[in-house]
């Protein structure tokens, strides 16, 4: 082995050798990996129109081996399951509450009637506890977008009521610039587990009394904080009414403090790996459910940034560091030009940890599948060819530094 060829192949493997070993390359875990994306919904055809079905209900969602938490989950999955329809597409779809709590849903970034919007109180009334609301529209425009509850937002997001809405054109504008034939979905989200539970069991408790009292009529609107009208509020106001955002006030610490980051509902070890293959062009299309901004890094290569919201950029351009705000969704494609195994994570170093320990959160890692054999076997740990070793002593998953 010459001298540029040993420092490229120990430079690729010391990247990622520590924390995503060469067993990643196995059939089995590339068949795992498989199932750490959003399964697409599959909808039933009303004529020319696509009706899906998404139900609410609480689901436990394992983050990690060993940490599970009680989240609001569509069809039982966090995030939940994709919506991929062409752009232009008659879309129906049946929302079922099957929660003691409020939902609605919202479609970021599509551009539905009004009365579709899902804003509670605004375009329409809470999908109560039992209900169903059925929300129809003509799928636009192009891109990468996501659903998600607008209800008691800053719990009811980050407990795992979001998902991803892909529209398509069989004319691709991405495909023609960049032909790619594989295309993966992250979803980054983050949790204060804490808060979400203590938030979960207090308003779990408020809907009870709340019912309660709606069967029995004795509901007090302004116990509840629910006016059919600004000039109904106002009048209680001046009667001495009190607003919760003045009667109380949250302590900084009351306020989530993400302790937990996912991407697909998964962190590290359990995040899903990006595959590619030398010469392959992959599409990642980047959502930011959660209410952090993250700044992912990708080692080794540049990539294209190629849409914005899901808007085409006319002339995409290379970058390696990518700042995802709350609510953005940006596409990339990474070209496979340097093979190896390579991390893919925010660069807020708070974000690659679970529970505040390194390695974890959305850390994940982009895995070339023609890594040569030699590669695959050589780790540093190899080389000192010891006796009764095997060659590839990388550890299965390291959770410690
Ligand atoms: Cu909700």
């Amino acid at each position: 082995m010459d001298r540029r060829t040993f420092l490229k192949t120990n430079g690729a493997l010391t990247a990622g050798a520590a924390l995503f070993p060469a067993s990643l390359l196995a059939g089995e875990a590339k068949k795992a990996n498989g199932k750490k994306f959003p399964q697409s919904l599959v909808p039933r055809m009303d004529g020319n129109v696509k009706e899906f079905k998404l139900n609410i209900d609480i689901y436990q969602q394992e983050i990690v081996p060993s940490m599970k938490i009680h989240t609001l989950a569509f069809n039982n999955q966090v995030p939940g399951p994709e919506i991929r329809v062409k752009k232009g597409d008659n879309i129906r779809v049946i929302f079922k509450n099957k929660t003691d709590l409020n939902h609605t849903i919202h479609w970021h970034g599509m551009h539905v009637p009004w009365r579709m919007d899902g804003v509670p109180y605004v375009t329409q009334m809470p999908v109560m506890p039992g209900q169903e609301f059925v929300y129809e529209f003509v799928a636009e425009p192009y891109g990468t977008h996501f659903y998600h509850c607008h209800w008691g937002a800053l719990l009811h997001i980050q407990a795992g009521m979001y998902g991803s809405f892909i529209m398509e054109d069989p004319d691709d504008p991405i495909k023609k610039k960049f032909p790619y034939e594989r295309e993966y979905t992250l979803i980054y989200s983050a949790h204060d587990t804490n808060f979400i539970r203590k938030e979960l069991n207090i308003m779990l408790n408020r809907m009870k009394e709340r019912m309660f009292l709606m069967k029995n009529g004795r509901f007090d609107k302004e116990r509840f904080g629910v006016f059919d009208s600004k000039e109904e509020l106002e009048e209680a106001i001046s009667n001495g009414y009190q607003p919760p955002y003045v009667a109380n006030r949250r302590a900084p610490s009351d306020l989530p403090q993400p302790n937990w980051f996912t991407v697909n509902g998964k962190s590290y070890p359990y995040t899903p790996n990006l595959y590619i293959r030398e010469g392959e062009n992959i599409r990642v299309r980047l959502i930011n459910a959660g209410g952090e901004e993250h700044h992912l890094h990708l080692h080794g290569h540049d990539f294209w940034l190629v849409c914005d919201d899901g808007l085409p950029i006319p002339q995409p351009w290379q970058m390696n560091t990518l700042s995802l705000g709350a609510g953005k969704t940006y596409d990339i494609i990474i070209e496979g030009k340097n093979r190896g195994i390579w991390t893919f994570h925010d660069h807020d170093n708070r974000r690659v940890t679970n529970n505040g320990l390194y390695p974890g959160g959305n850390l994940l890692a982009l895995i070339y599948e023609d890594l040569p054999m030699m590669e695959r076997m050589l780790s540093p740990m190899a080389g000192m060819k010891m006796k009764g070793m095997k060659m590839n002593m990388l550890p299965k998953i390291a959770l410690d530094e």
